[in-house]
């Protein structure tokens, strides 16, 4: 581990000061400052293994240095990650990309950096090296059995090798659609990929959850065979009780009421899970709250209204994941952002007065309910995800100490400058 314990104490020491001036000032207004502070400290976001290299786009893609080529390395970044602010305790493995060769060797070195598996992702979007069938034209949605066997086989692989790292969940998006009118027959796509998802289904152990992500559009441009949160539900609840919808804040239509969608979902009891990240036109992955923060605000608004007195903790069951595309900023401090950006939002909701909230419903009184929610969304809160992280063992600032650190330089020491990652 190239960063000591020792100089995250040395940080924190140096930032005390004004730390405890900011959290004095903005703690001193808040009831249960304490039990904001513990679920804040228990909220864990997984990292994704495909986000720890440098992302491109189909024009190019501009390599970093120093980045992890080896799933030991991806290991080393999440426990890094962890280390620096307690809140990234889990990886998110993609087969083939990262497939563990040796799992106990794998499961070791992650227990070591205190990190645990979170869902594990198969990839029937792109042909393999030596691959029967192509999945040019779809994979369980295919009109040809064969390619959907071969789909679902590789998804057989996918849960066996989440079981033998300790993962609980298996999440399938798939790039199937079609970009003419005409090219497919809707239903029969569906049906197709109802009977493959079936199929896997039946491989999943007791304990582990599919999600079924969708996504409006892209690599497709006419339909996309789960394409919105519909499609996806109405296969999780043909599916059984194991199956779930995940939404991806990335994938949905310009405009879209996602905080609406994820409020149905709890109701239905059929939230699986997110991937973070944010966009301005559409799949755009950038860092998580750094285009619409008020919607990721809304979002967890809507999730502490649903799950109430419970409260969300990784307990709960959902899975909190970041799947986002470095393309201009170094990869490592990109998540560190979108961690951050996520604790907020959690932060700024778990202050919405709800009672008030409810009060002002009932009455039809919209400008009180805008000032409740904007109350919440407007307070400072980074004194208390700081000293939230503070108590964790973490840095009070993340960014800062992998900056002033030069935890990059070190890990290019460590690896080279040509060691690129797999992924997108
Ligand atoms: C598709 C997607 C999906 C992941 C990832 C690799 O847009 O976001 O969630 O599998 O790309
Ligand atoms: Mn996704
Ligand atoms: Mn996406």
């Amino acid at each position: 581990m190239i960063l000591d314990k020792k100089i995250i104490d040395q940080h924190n020491n140096q930032l005390k000061d004004k730390h405890k001036r900011a959290f004095d000032y903005v703690s001193g207004d808040i009831a249960k400052v304490d039990e904001i502070l513990d679920k804040l400290q228990k909220f864990q976001i997984a990292i994704p293994s495909w986000a720890l290299g440098t992302g491109g786009t189909r024009f190019g893609r501009f390599s970093g240095a120093g980045e992890p080529g080896t799933l030991e390395q991806k290991l080393e970044d999440v426990g890094l990650l962890h280390a620096l602010n307690k809140s990234s305790g889990a990886i998110s493995l993609h087969i083939p990309w990262d497939i563990p060769s040796d799992a106990e060797k794998i499961k070791a070195l992650a227990s070591s950096l205190d990190i645990g598996f979170d869902a594990v992702n198969s990839n029937t979007f792109q042909d393999q090296a030596g691959q029967e069938h192509s999945y040019k034209f779809g994979s369980l949605h295919h009109v040809d059995p064969k390619v959907r066997q071969q789909a679902v086989d590789h998804n057989i692989e996918v849960i066996n090798y989440g079981k033998a790292v300790g993962s609980k969940a298996l999440t399938v998006w798939l790039a199937d659609g079609s970009s003419f009118p005409g090219q497919l027959n809707f239903r029969e796509a569906f049906q197709n990929t109802l009977s493959s998802l079936q199929e896997i289904y039946k491989h999943l152990p007791e304990d582990w959850k599919l999600f079924v992500e969708y996504k409006a559009f892209e690599p497709y441009f006419y339909s996309m065979t789960i394409g919105d949160w519909g499609q996806s539900l109405l296969l999780a609840n043909k599916l059984g009780p194991k199956a779930y919808t995940l939404v991806d804040l990335g994938h949905h239509l310009p405009n879209a009421n996602i905080e609406q969608i994820v409020s149905l979902l709890l109701m239905e009891g059929k939230l699986g899970g997110f991937h973070f990240n944010d966009s301005k036109y559409a799949d755009d992955d950038l860092t998580a709250g750094s285009i619409k923060p008020y919607q990721l605000f809304l979002i967890f608004n809507e999730l502490i209204e649903g799950m109430d007195v419970k409260g969300i903790d990784h307990a709960s069951g959902l899975g909190w994941m970041i799947d986002a595309s470095h393309n201009l900023k170094d990869p490592l401090v990109d998540l560190l952002q979108s961690v951050e950006a996520i604790k907020i939002a959690y932060a700024q909701a778990l202050l919405v007065d709800r009672k008030a909230l409810k009060q002002a419903q009932q009455a039809n009184d919209i400008v009180k309910a805008q000032e409740i929610l904007q109350d919440a969304f407007r307070t400072d809160v980074r004194p208390l995800v700081a000293e939230a992280r503070l108590r964790s063992g973490a840095a009070l600032n993340p960014v800062q100490l992998f900056n002033e650190g030069n935890l990059r330089s070190k890990l290019i020491e460590e690896r080279g400058v040509n060691s690129v990652a797999t992924g997108l």
